[in-house]
């Protein structure tokens, strides 16, 4: 008998898939219900990876199981190709990013049809084609007639040595990423989608999605963090002279009331003090005259920007020399600060500090000695009640606080409101973290934005005849700064409108823009729309979305929010883009570190085991290396191991079966050679069967009727793995089965056929060139990409026996199979008898049995 050979096996079965042009989504109706199944398309980053891989092999097992349950599957790939590391490419090496990033896409594609996989390569497209984004600006101009977009000054991250806008990721502890220099705060003027008129619409949304995980809804939920609460109007009492005097008046706003937002109405009373952002109207107007605010605002603007930031650092801050009125009682008054802790882009940039009751006032008043008084007790706290370091976040009544004395919270907030809006002092109000979107990036490598700066008639749309505004690629990296700002011919325009000399608009726009609707082009990626209507309506939406965790939130909340947009602008059908949503876990692996830190590749590494004990050697230079923790495979940490070394030892089959079969799919795979050795056997294996297969051989009617029964069990199981995502269990569930299989020698030639032809289609999705070249071992016809997913016979397939566990006076000490729905006596009677139950209750008495039928049987002994 010959060995299974993987390395011709596997060409042979892919060359017949593309010859049969297998892949490709039917361009019309025809007949069959559809099914859309989509993995997040890679960053062409130069290579594909372990966790490309097993990402994409899950999508593939959906695939082709929906396509043998009888959907017509649409299946496709492409690239999200603009971003920044093309750009670094270019400054580094002086490679245009354009040719650095077709280079890597025609790498990783032939990486990537390495792996079998079911992809309808005829719709692949980049974002980076022109025939892409030029259609992204067609609705991007869309928008903009509806005001869905619009332009607004924005403080950003700017590095002043790169001349560039900086994301709050690439600001690490206030410097530039690449740079290095000291981040400064800018006023820019910057692109804007108008995201949060959805905010509402998005958190209902998420009520729909019940094929997502839970743990996404809520992140989804939390960033749009909506929240009720009360706007409040503090007038001011006290102020520097400095400051202009007429309350009220519009060019002097400095003394109008100061308007606060909370979520705690019912802590009024416990105020003492104000806080503003560094930015807040009234801090800039005091820090114009006094420097030591002056100072603590540049300071401000120094530092990080991002909310986790704001939450790690030293709560600082600076009195401002103003003094307010309590809403409830103009009599008391507290001082106004400008505190680091406030953001300026949340609620109205201003807070009242109650420093009995949020952690953030406490620690800024403990520092700054500002009073600290409870007004929500704990139940069972007396009118003594303090607080210490921690302050008191939880439930309880009323104290302190006049009429509210004696509420709960809930009903406390609730009456707060009520005073403060028959008073005047403010309103309910609805706040939500949300902002809208700024999508411009002073960048080279993106979708240009549609829109020409005039004179005389402001941002005036590019028509559409002159749709695509295409890259020049004649473009230079050798300064900092955004190459297409300081083209010398490419912006200058003449107006659409006036016909007078005019500026393209040079920023580009976020890539995130790019990713937000490419599910939608798959549908028809010639449409000369930007969605093709007939196609988006029978493919969309995605059945099956699958991609890492890390996007759960900006990506898919972008996604979910275009679609929206694009369908009040006409151009698709509101429902939500994606119906099912499955986050996978990671590939890890082992670190390797020698003495003098550097890291060491997996390859270059030998394993030894002595007396137990792991140690590890270097292969080139014999050196030992240290085992590091097992981490996310990357890069910098040289712990991966590129899906092409795979292919040379075992085949794609057996590292397919290897990433999915370790652990659940939610959860991460550490990559070991000695699955992978595993799971090559297991391909061996299964060939043996099929290339043994005698299919006249008479056989006994015992093992036909064992084997029937345990064929019928198996494609139930695996079926169900399958649909539920436990693609581990299922492949366990095959393991057993092959070695069933193996284990019926006796059964005939009929019977047998029947298990291997259901094991080929069976393992067909996980291993599918071992599935096909099976298939065709046992003499059936066609390819096992065309066979129907086998069916089970319920009465085959249903388990007649359980196993009840037994507990001995409420500890887990053996178990008993018995027959499925014994009844409870004779269970008991069987129980009684067995020796292994008898030696574990060592001769105690047996005051009671208690039998659960179906379920465990409770043993209580004296
Ligand atoms: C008074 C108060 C008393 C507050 C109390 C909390 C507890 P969430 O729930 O996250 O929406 N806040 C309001 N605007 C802010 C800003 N721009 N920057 C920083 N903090 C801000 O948070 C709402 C609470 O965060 C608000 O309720 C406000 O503090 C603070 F015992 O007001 B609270
Ligand atoms: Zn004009």
């Amino acid at each position: 008998m010959a060995r299974y050979d993987p390395k011709t096996a596997e060409p042979r079965q892919q060359a017949r898939w593309q010859g049969a042009n297998a892949f490709a989504a039917p361009v019309a109706d025809d007949g069959r219900p559809t099914c859309y199944v989509l993995e997040m398309f890679p960053y062409p980053s130069g290579n594909i990876h372990m966790g490309h891989a097993r990402n994409y092999v899950m999508g593939d097992v959906v695939a082709r199981f929906k396509r043998a349950r009888g959907f017509a599957v649409l299946h496709p790939m492409g690239w999200d190709a603009f971003g920044m590391p093309a750009e670094n490419a270019a400054m580094e090496r002086g490679v245009h990013p354009k040719a650095w990033t077709y280079d890597n896409i025609a790498n990783m594609r032939a990486q990537l049809k390495l792996l079998g996989l079911s992809l309808d390569w005829s719709r692949e497209f980049a974002t980076c084609d022109p025939a892409y984004y030029g259609k992204q600006q067609a609705w991007f101009l869309k928008l903009f007639e509806r005001g869905l977009v619009y332009r607004k000054d924005a403080v950003v991250n700017w590095d002043p040595v790169d001349n560039t806008v900086l994301a709050n990721e690439q600001v690490i502890d206030g410097r530039g990423w690449r740079s290095g220099a000291l981040v400064e705060k800018r006023k820019l003027t910057q692109w804007f989608l108008r995201i949060t008129d959805y905010a509402d619409d998005l958190i209902d949304g998420l009520k729909t999605l019940d094929r997502w995980p839970d743990k996404v809804r809520l992140m989804q939920e939390n960033w749009i963090g909506k929240s009720r609460g009360a706007t409040l109007w503090w007038e001011i009492a006290e102020a520097p002279a400095f400051l202009p005097a007429a309350p009220g008046d519009e060019a002097n706003p400095a003394r109008d009331p100061i308007e606060v937002y909370t979520t705690r109405p019912d802590t009024l009373f416990g105020a003492s003090f104000l806080a503003l952002a560094a930015d807040h109207p009234l801090t800039r107007a005091i820090a114009a005259h006094r420097p030591e605010v002056a100072a603590f605002v540049a300071e401000c603007a120094r530092s990080g920007t991002s909310e986790a930031d704001l939450e790690k650092a030293e709560k600082l801050g600076v009195d401002l020399g103003v003094r307010v009125c309590h809403p409830f009682d103009p009599a008391r008054t507290v001082p106004v600060w400008a505190a680091n802790f406030v953001l300026s882009t949340y609620g109205t940039g201003a807070i009242f500090g109650c420093p009995a009751h949020d952690q953030r006032d406490l620690d800024f008043a403990r520092k700054y000695s500002l009073p600290v008084l409870p007004v929500v007790r704990p139940e069972g706290a007396g009118d003594d009640f303090a607080v210490a370091d921690e302050a008191w976040v939880g439930p309880g009544k009323l104290f302190n606080s006049a009429f509210l004395d004696g509420l709960e919270v809930e009903a406390a907030k609730a009456e707060a409101i009520a005073r403060v809006e028959a008073a005047g002092q403010g309103k309910g109000a609805t706040v939500y973290r949300l902002r809208d979107w700024g999508v411009s990036r002073q960048r080279y490598w993106g979708c240009p934005i549609p829109i020409i700066h005039c004179d005389s008639c402001g941002a005036v749309r590019v028509p559409d005849a002159q749709l695509p505004v295409e890259l020049p690629e004649d473009v230079t990296f050798d300064v900092p700064g955004n190459p297409l700002d300081r083209h010398p011919t490419w912006k200058h325009v003449k107006c659409p409108s006036c016909g007078a000399d005019a500026v393209r608009e040079t920023d580009t726009l976020d890539t995130f823009v790019d990713s937000s609707w490419y599910f939608a082009r798959f549908a028809d990626p010639t449409a000369a729309e930007p969605i093709g209507a007939e196609a988006a309506n029978r493919w969309l939406p995605v059945d099956q979305y699958i991609g890492g965790v890390e996007h759960a939130v900006l990506h898919l909340h972008s996604a979910r929010f275009l679609r929206r947009a694009l369908s009040d602008a006409g151009l698709m059908e509101v429902r939500e883009p994606f119906a099912g949503l499955f986050t996978q876990g990671m590939v890890v692996h082992e670190t390797y570190r020698r003495a003098d830190g550097a890291w060491v590749e997996p390859t270059d590494v030998e394993i030894l085991t002595e007396g137990g004990v792991r140690r590890a050697r270097q292969l080139s230079t014999g050196e030992a290396v240290t085992i590091g923790d097992i981490e996310k495979m990357s890069k910098s940490k040289k712990n991966v191991v590129a899906p092409a070394e795979i292919l040379d030892t075992h085949g794609v089959d057996a590292g397919r079966l290897f990433v999915l079969s370790d652990s659940p799919p939610e959860r991460d795979v550490q990559w070991t050679p000695g699955g992978l050795e595993g799971a090559g056997r297991f391909v061996q294996r299964v060939w043996t069967l099929f290339d043994g297969h005698e299919p006249d051989r008479p056989g006994d009617r015992a093992a036909d009727e064992a084997l029937r029964r345990e064929t019928h069990k198996a494609i139930r199981a695996v079926t169900e793995g399958v649909e539920g995502f436990r693609f581990n269990s299922a492949i366990a569930k095959l393991y057993a089965f092959v070695a069933v299989v193996r284990d019926h020698e006796s059964a005939s030639g009929p019977t047998r056929a029947e298990a291997l032809s259901a094991l080929a289609r069976l393992i067909a999705p996980f291993t599918p060139h071992l599935a096909e070249e099976g298939w065709t071992r046992l003499g059936m016809e066609g390819m096992v990409l065309d066979a129907p997913w086998p069916v089970y016979d319920p009465a085959l397939a249903a388990d007649d026996e359980v196993v009840l566990p037994i507990q001995v006076n409420g500890k887990r000490r053996a178990e008993i199979r018995v027959a499925r729905g014994l009844e409870p006596s004779q269970v008991e009677a069987l129980v009684l008898a067995d020796e292994t139950v008898k030696a574990k209750l060592e001769g105690q008495a047996i005051r009671k049995v208690v039998v659960v039928k179906d379920r465990i049987v409770n043993l209580v002994v004296a």
